[in-house]
């Protein structure tokens, strides 16, 4: 049974990194992790590979080679996906489908013979069962969350590392809180579901022992969902693991009360951590609560993200306009948020409304749900019809973007972050890739980029002020560069 595994391509979004990734002569941003775990539940004795469309072609020859094909997507691939069915059909292979995509619109893929829905840790042996006795239905689901403790380990050896910025693991799955906006809950549950500190070393070994040095993303839905096994368990062996490696820094995302907690802050450094993404979404109370986001409520947002910084964690921030309570002031109060906190990477978009969300369930009531979800939530596209006028509500929108990403208030923005954050104990090195990324950021950025005075103001300003943190100033230039041609393409 020759298995493909097929991950469409995504197209040029905020987080697909597409504009960066040239700078350090990468292909995609993170690996099919979903895929790769796939691979490794599927029998052994089958012959596979894996061909991620974002890093390289899929061949005539792949085609050939293979019975059965393995396609795995968030809504945002959904085009490529709808390719990738149709050509693996005429090459008459058979076709299994999973992932988020599917499990929110299988209805839209005739091509697809077996659907293998929600987690393949469930849905995946039955189908592999029915298969062996030759009668394998069209369609796989289930209700039930799986023990993530017996997921096993991706098979990394089925792709080249050497072609991603930065590598996946994944320590839980699920989110306490209980946004209305969300789908996490609905889609992995309430209860976080953890894997154990050993599974999580073995991955980590997995990868280093293949020759990775370089980012690793943990892919939580809320990495500290379930705080005591992190701070007794998880974060020591982390930090044990740690101690003989550099170069592998750890980001993830978190809730916002993870500020609350120093101690708790200052192990995930320790252990490696410099960077968390935090759903922050608005500086409102009111719509704070209208979202029931109340884990961010009543506090001083701006303080948090401080403390964030100065614990050594570079704070990413989700951010949402067009609750029902915004008037047209948020645009401003939104804007001078961000700025102030030095939240760099701030993914701001329209309120969208997802399928099996308590948002979705309440517009449906009211009569305000409009088409379908692009699934880029940074597109300044929404499936609702708001309370505030819609043209006004974009207006506001593109604003926001254009203020935030133009050169003058992002590099703004970078230098307010750079003044508190911490720099890790171990040095961010200047390694090759770096190096060459500085060389190709003074020509691109500071020499043909419009940001260029800015460019070689913050390069001047670091090495003098903060000279521990000049690569990390650089990456920034980077990301700036590609989320203002994000915005240039997709929104403005
Ligand atoms: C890491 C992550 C990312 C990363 C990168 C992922 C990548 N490889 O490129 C980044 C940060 C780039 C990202 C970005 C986005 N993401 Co994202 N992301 C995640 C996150 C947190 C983890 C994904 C992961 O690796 N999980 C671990 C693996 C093991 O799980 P899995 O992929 O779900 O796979 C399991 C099953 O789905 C199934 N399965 C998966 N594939 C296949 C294939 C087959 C054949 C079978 C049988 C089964 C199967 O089996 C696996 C084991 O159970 C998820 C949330 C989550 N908890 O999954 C959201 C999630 C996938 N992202 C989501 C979204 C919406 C986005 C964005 C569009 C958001 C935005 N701001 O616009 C962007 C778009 C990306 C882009 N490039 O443009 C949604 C997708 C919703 C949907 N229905 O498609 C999710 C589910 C979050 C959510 N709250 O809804 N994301």
């Amino acid at each position: 049974m020759n298995t493909l595994l097929i991950y469409p391509a995504f197209p040029d979004t905020f987080w697909s990194f597409k504009h960066a990734l040239k700078f350090i002569r990468k292909k995609a941003a993170y690996p099919p992790l979903g895929l790769l775990t796939i691979g490794a539940m599927l029998p052994k004795e089958w012959p596979k590979r894996l061909v991620d469309i974002n890093v390289t072609k899929l061949t005539e020859k792949d085609l050939e080679w293979a019975d059965y094909a393995y396609i795995g997507a968030m809504v945002i691939q959904k085009a490529s996906a709808l390719n990738t069915v149709a050509q693996c059909k005429a090459a008459g292979l058979k076709v299994v489908a999973g992932g988020p995509l599917f499990v929110c619109e299988h209805a839209k893929f005739d091509g697809v013979d077996h659907f293998v829905l929600n987690e393949a840790e469930l849905t995946l042996p039955p189908f592999l069962k029915d298969l062996k006795q030759g009668c394998a239905k069209r369609l796989y689901t289930t209700t039930e969350f799986a023990d993530i403790k017996e997921t096993p380990a991706p098979a990394w050896g089925l792709i080249d590392l050497k072609r991603y910025a930065a590598m996946s693991v994944q320590f839980s799955r699920g989110c306490p809180f209980n946004c209305d906006f969300c789908n996490v809950t609905t889609l992995f549950g309430h209860k976080p579901r953890i894997k154990t500190a050993a599974q999580v070393i073995a991955e980590l070994d997995g990868l280093y022992n293949l020759g990775w040095r370089g980012q690793i993303f943990f892919v939580d839905d809320n990495f500290i969902g379930n705080k005591k096994y992190l701070e007794s368990h998880l974060l020591p062996a982390l930090i044990e693991w740690h101690k003989d490696k550099k170069g592998i820094p750890f980001n993830t995302e978190a809730s916002l009360n993870l500020a609350d907690n120093q101690e708790l802050m200052e192990m995930m450094v320790e252990a490696g951590f410099d960077g968390v993404f935090v759903g922050i979404e608005t500086p409102d109370e009111e719509s704070l609560a209208e979202c029931n986001k109340r884990q961010n409520k009543n506090r001083d947002l701006v303080k948090d993200v401080k403390r964030m910084q100065r614990a050594g964690l570079e704070v990413q921030g989700g951010f949402i306009v067009g609750f029902d309570s915004d008037t047209t002031s948020i645009f401003q109060r939104q804007i001078d948020f961000i700025q102030q906190s030095g939240i760099v990477t701030a993914m701001v978009g329209l309120l969208q409304a997802l399928p099996g969300t308590r948002l979705y369930e309440r517009l449906k009531r009211e009569g305000r749900l409009l088409g379908h979800v692009s699934g880029d939530n940074v597109d300044g596209t929404t499936n609702i019809i708001p309370k505030m006028d819609f043209d006004a509500l974009y207006e506001g929108y593109k604003n926001i973007m254009r203020y935030i990403y133009s050169p003058r208030h992002y590099y703004q923005r970078v230098k307010t972050l750079l003044r508190e954050y911490k720099a890790p104990k171990a040095g961010i090195p200047m390694d090759f890739q770096r190096f060459l990324a500085l060389f190709r950021s003074n020509i691109r950025l500071g020499i043909l980029g419009r940001e260029r005075f800015q460019y070689w103001g913050l390069l001047l300003w670091t090495l003098f002020r903060r000279p521990q943190l000049f690569s990390m100033a650089i990456t920034l230039a980077i990301y700036g560069h590609h989320f203002r041609k994000v915005c240039e393409l997709r929104i403005f």
